[in-house]
Parts: structure tokens; sequence; C-alpha cells
């Protein structure tokens, strides 16, 4: 018989999300540009960081709006919102209302929420 040992663990709950503020936006095609911000929630002690890209949906990348991808970073103890600017393309086309997607993946020091996916509305001033 091994002897039995008592030890004492200690759990520490450093759970983080990061998402969207907001899972719709809505921007006129002569804007410019819309800006989505993304949050960080729960133990931001450490640093974590995303990264980001849009997808065409039924809007689509040089005619509608600038495709956008990078990495955003949070360092350690920072809790603030970071933004993503996408610019919007002011062309002369009569159009309907189309979309596109800006979608988060790959986080690290951090666990995506459930607000992953932005969709993105541009409204024609055609
Ligand atoms: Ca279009
Ligand atoms: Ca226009
Ligand atoms: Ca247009």
């Amino acid at each position: 018989m091994g002897a039995i040992s008592n030890a004492t663990v200690t759990i520490v709950n450093n759970d983080n999300n990061i998402e969207f503020e907001s899972v719709s936006g809505s921007v006129s095609e002569g804007s410019g540009s819309i800006t989505m911000w993304v949050k960080r929630l729960g133990d931001a002690n450490a640093a974590a960081s995303v990264k980001y890209a849009t997808a065409n949906g039924t809007a689509k990348a040089r005619s509608d709006y600038t495709a956008r991808s990078g990495t955003l970073n949070w360092a350690a103890g920072d809790a603030t919102a970071k933004s993503i600017v996408v610019p919007i393309i002011n062309n002369a086309t009569r159009e309907n209302s189309e979309t596109f997607k800006v979608n988060l993946s790959l986080p690290v020091g951090a666990t995506l929420g459930v607000s992953k996916t932005a969709i993105v509305t541009i409204v024609d001033n055609d």
C-alpha cells in the first residue's frame, strides 16, 4: 500500500472572452468607413490577441468595400475595446442593400465569445 498524501490545489479562474460588441452594423455607402468594436470580457491579467478578416456576402470587396484583415492585441491588464475599421466604397451603381461579414478567429490567451461574426449592411445612396 502506498502512502496517501494530501495536496491543496488552487484553481485560478482566468477565463476571458473576446467578441464583437454588436453582431450587426449598418452604414450608408457614402459614409467612408464603418467601425466595428471588439470587446474583452473576464480576466484581463494576461495578454491576448485575436485575428480578424472581412468576407464577401452580397457586398464584394473592391466594388463595395475594401477587404481588411489583421490582428487585435491586448496587453496584460488591458480590457479596452479594440476597433476594426473597414473602408466603404462609394460607387455610382444603383444597388440593393448588400452585406459582408467580419469574422474573428484564432484567439490567443482568450476564448471567442458567441458574437464572433458580425454582419455589416451597406445601404446604397444612388
Ligand atoms: Ca454591389
Ligand atoms: Ca454611391
Ligand atoms: Ca451604389
